[in-house]
């Protein structure tokens, strides 16, 4: 008898139109309604980035594409159905269990669309999930954690570097800082072991090796506007201590992000650029994964390796 299997694709979620932002910023905030100063700052970067985050969509249509591919690649005795659910906005990841429950099907594995661990990412996205599905009575969800080394998001990551490197002259080149960055994390996460900042590391190490580029350092990025310490050093304070080293061209590359969104178009596109072109540096940042091929097939790897783990 074929196996159906459920795939829980989980991502972070974003406001449908301006009129939902306040919601979504509320429950981001864990329940607590933002001043009016805060949400019309947030609401601002929507409107700098066209209104509206482009999140939902490429996750929409990376549900998609990976069902397909699954079900191209699996052995027949296997089929696959992938759910979206979000974190903060509609469809939640409830939502995608209740359609899960409604089809009947034999197993789940949920997937976050971030390819690094932390107990305050990924792990509250597992939380969330697991619980859904224990209430609901779906079969125990067997999670990826993490999907930072596989091998074809690194392919992709290492095209994506050497396209961006080809935007800089023979002379920027000489004198480029090469950066990688990931959405900050309160500091206390250090007091738990967390792998989140190790785990960012080793991406980037393999991705400087990969390229043979020395001249590199991570920087954190999108830093929740909250009373409490983050980790640091924010990505504007980096480029601001490179202009005083005399650096004129840093090419960026997120790699704790998966699609365009927010913190890619805003905090990198807008903000980042223009205070490293207000010191007349060349900045550049690598073109996210969106639905790209090789995403997929992480996706699809990491996704089959779980499975096995149930088999
Ligand atoms: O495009 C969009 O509309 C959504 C863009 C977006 C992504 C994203 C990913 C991550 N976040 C992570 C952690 C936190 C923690 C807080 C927090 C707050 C915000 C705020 C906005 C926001 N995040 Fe985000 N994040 C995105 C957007 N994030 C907007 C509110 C900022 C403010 O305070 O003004 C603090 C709240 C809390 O305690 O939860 C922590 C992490 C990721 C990457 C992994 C993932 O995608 O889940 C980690 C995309």
């Amino acid at each position: 008898m074929v196996k159906q299997v459920a795939v829980l694709l989980l991502a972070y979620g974003t406001p449908a139109n301006m009129d939902e932002v306040e919601a979504f910023y509320t429950h981001i905030r864990h329940g607590h309604p933002p001043t009016q100063e805060l949400l019309a700052q947030l609401k601002a970067r929507y409107e700098a980035i066209g209104g509206c985050s482009p999140l939902i969509s490429i996750s929409q249509e990376v549900a998609r594409l990976l069902e397909q591919r699954l079900n191209k690649v699996a052995e027949q005795d296997a089929h696959f159905k992938v759910y979206l659910g979000m974190k903060h906005s509609a469809p939640f990841i409830a939502d995608a269990v209740d359609q899960a429950v409604n089809a009947g099907v034999d197993a789940a594995v949920g997937i976050v669309l971030a390819p690094h661990y932390s107990t305050m990412s990924v792990g509250v996205y597992e939380e969330e999930a697991k619980e859904a599905a224990h209430q609901r009575g779906l079969a125990p969800v067997t999670f990826v954690h993490n999907w930072h080394l596989e091998q074809a998001y690194l392919d992709a990551l290492e095209k994506r570097l050497r396209q961006s490197l080809a935007k800089f002259n023979e002379e920027e080149k000489q004198h480029l800082k090469l950066l990688f960055s990931a959405h900050s994390l309160p500091r206390r996460i250090l007091d738990v072991g967390d792998p989140y900042p190790e785990q960012l590391l080793e991406t980037s190490q393999a991705l400087a090796m990969r390229i043979g580029f020395t001249d590199w350092q991570f920087a954190w990025q999108s830093a929740g506007r909250t009373k409490e310490p983050w980790l640091g050093p924010d990505i504007l304070e980096v480029i601001d201590t490179l202009a005083k080293e005399g650096y004129r061209a840093i090419l960026d590359c997120p790699v704790g992000f998966v699609s365009d969104h927010l913190e890619v178009l805003y905090d990198l596109d807008i903000e980042a650029k223009a205070r490293a072109e207000a010191q007349y540096i060349h900045f550049e940042r690598t073109a996210s994964l969106n639905t790209d091929e090789e995403l997929l097939e992480a996706l699809a790897q990491s996704v089959f390796r779980a499975l096995q783990t149930i088999a």
